[in-house]
């Protein structure tokens, strides 16, 4: 099945579903293996695995660079975080004319101005765009792809904001008409409160996704009685390759030897394996000349 409509399938699909954060192409690669239906190209673990800020500091093409290698090694969707859609509307279905030609399966935009700052950052003196503006780049984007279940998810940062529940709906109302596939609705709050009133509210009107980073609490059943579409874990294999690394480099600096380094971490065998060096061996009998 096309990873579009894998994708598809997923945000319409009754249950609750998940997607899980990748960076890169390797860490792509191990959330298939584990079992996930669909990736999340994370704005904020893209540019931290590259050392910069959740702010547009990498170009969109460099991020599109690191998602051909996600693509490339895996064969579930992904769902870009695509930020504000880096411009304006031509620039935003520049970029989906750009993400289909690389197999990525979708993407979500937020309405925040550009250049974006993480939502955890501040995020109540984060200026909205305005509704009319972020319509126009839904409908532009809509019309631009030419895969018919491409996925736009349109993201409502007006809780995050701090402007309450009626604008989270006016805008969720706006992005619907406007052609969105799902909204995403983001909160900051340690607890899903936000989140069950707007549901409420929103009485199935569109899939909605959730990125329950600081409500992790809430237990995973509850967003299915809600009826939420799409779970995401949003940077959590960032953080995990963060304290990992972290704590190696120190023992091993302190230890100047490799002693103890080694029981805590992947063999080589285990890199080689995900690389897929048994392909490159198979296919080296098939085409060298033979010795
Ligand atoms: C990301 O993973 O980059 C997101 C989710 O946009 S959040 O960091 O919660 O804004
Ligand atoms: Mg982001």
């Amino acid at each position: 099945m096309k990873k579009t409509t894998q994708l598809k399938q997923l945000i319409t699909s009754q249950n609750l579903e998940f997607l899980m954060e990748a960076h890169h192409g390797l860490s792509a690669k191990i959330v298939e293996e584990a079992g996930f239906k669909g990736i999340w190209a994370s704005g904020l673990s893209i540019s931290a695995g590259m050392g910069i800020r959740d702010n547009n500091e990498a170009s969109w093409t460099q991020v599109l660079d690191v998602l051909e290698f996600m693509s490339d090694a895996t064969s579930i969707p992904i769902l870009l975080d695509g930020d504000t859609g880096y411009g304006n509307f031509n620039n935003a279905r520049r970029l989906v004319a750009k993400l289909e030609q690389r197999n990525i399966a979708g993407v979500c935009i937020e309405d925040k101005l550009f250049p974006k700052t993480n939502s955890f950052i501040d995020g109540e003196t984060q200026a909205l765009a305005d509704i009319d503006e972020f319509c126009g780049k839904i409908r532009a984007m809509k019309d631009t792809q030419s895969d018919e279940d491409f996925v736009v998810v349109a993201r409502i940062e007006a809780l995050i904001a701090g402007l309450g529940l009626k604008e989270a709906l006016l805008r969720g109302e706006a992005y619907r008409k406007a052609g969105a596939d799902a909204v995403l609705i983001h909160s900051h709050r340690s607890d899903a409160s936000e989140i069950e009133a707007f549901m409420k509210e929103w009485a199935g009107r569109l899939p909605v996704v959730i990125v329950p980073t600081q409500y992790y609490k809430t237990p995973t059943k509850r967003f299915a009685e809600l009826g939420i579409s799409v779970a995401i874990w949003a940077n959590h294999n960032l953080r995990a390759s963060i304290e990992a690394m972290q704590k190696l480099s120190k023992l091993i600096y302190r230890e100047e030897n490799l002693v103890n380094a080694e029981s805590g971490i992947a063999s080589l065998n285990e890199v080689f394996r995900l690389q897929g060096v048994d392909e490159l061996k198979e296919a080296e009998k098939k085409y060298l000349p033979a010795k």
